[in-house]
């Protein structure tokens, strides 16, 4: 619920996002069976689902250049650890410095602990911000992970490294798991879905007798919300939207929503402007066992 919606008095510190390039993006990746635990590295960076483009190396990342990336560094943008959930793609976003003389070529990730790191190359429309989405499987228990990151240039220079921690909170997941988050603090966005008996899951409406429910909300920026139905969803039509319900200085933000099945995890991204705005993002049609998107 949103009892203090209009009430919030955010300091004053603005984030400032330049991103381009809100095409919407899919990934699909296979679940773990298992359960995933983000309190043991090792087994944890195996399992999280990274970015298209990215690969995995085992060993350790290339030691940071003396000198320096060529001008460009990494920072944070974000204030502490970052909340998170089984089934949801927390989406970290660092300011990539010095971008206007050199040009980021890629950054490196690992997960501190772990003994492999992720490569992903840079998005070259949106060089001076760094936006890594983190599928976390729908199978993972409570628990932290913390991340490093390197950004590299053409010339294989490497920066020394930003560390983001983020907090995995252990939300609904079963025979269907719908989950939002997205990238800017100090903003409100809501997830939506109207399900087969024609019920609208959502904050002013938590559950159907469809046995959905809405399980979080979140008012203040990042996310998750998340809407689930554990033991059985009926077949027909899920329709899935969100909405930009309030602006506290957060302004654009870029959003992820997993679909987590039994079967595989999708995630769809756009962005979100303003205040008031309204984004379609799926429509999943289920019978029996089979999920269609
Ligand atoms: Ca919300
Ligand atoms: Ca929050």
């Amino acid at each position: 619920m949103k009892n203090f919606k209009h009430s919030y008095l955010y300091p004053l510190a603005i984030i400032l996002l330049t991103i381009v390039g809100s095409c919407t993006r899919v990934i699909e990746t296979e679940v773990p069976k298992i359960v995933v635990n983000p309190n043991d590295p090792a087994s944890f960076s195996r399992y999280l689902i990274l970015p298209n483009g990215a690969t995995r190396t085992v060993g350790t990342p290339p030691s940071p250049t003396s000198g320096g990336a060529g001008g460009l560094s990494v920072s944070n943008t974000n204030n502490g650890t970052v909340v998170s959930s089984n089934g949801s793609t927390v989406a970290l976003t660092f300011n990539v410095n010095g971008s206007s003389n050199n040009q980021p070529a890629g950054y490196y990730v690992r997960v501190v602990g772990s003994d492999m790191y992720y490569t992903i190359p840079a998005d070259p429309s949106n060089a001076d911000q760094f936006t890594l989405p983190l599928g976390i499987p729908g199978a993972s228990e409570n628990g932290q992970f913390c991340v490093e990151v390197w950004v590299y240039d053409a010339q294989n220079r490497v920066s020394t490294p930003v560390q983001q921690c983020v907090g995995v909170e252990r939300l609904g997941t079963g025979a269907l798991q719908i989950n939002l988050a997205w990238n800017t603090n100090n903003t409100d966005i809501d997830l939506h879905v109207l399900d087969p008996s024609g019920t609208e899951i959502y904050y002013n409406n938590e559950t159907s007798r469809t046995g959905g429910q809405l399980d979080r909300d979140d008012t203040d920026g990042y996310g998750p919300e998340n809407i689930f139905w554990r033991h059985n969803a009926p077949d027909g039509e899920y329709k899935v939207w969100v909405e930009y319900y309030g602006n506290y200085g957060g302004g654009r933000t870029r959003y992820f929503v997993t679909i987590t099945t039994p079967s595989g995890a999708k995630s769809f991204e756009g962005v979100l402007q303003q205040e008031g705005e309204r984004r379609d993002v799926v429509t999943i049609r289920k019978r029996g066992d089979s999920y269609s998107f």
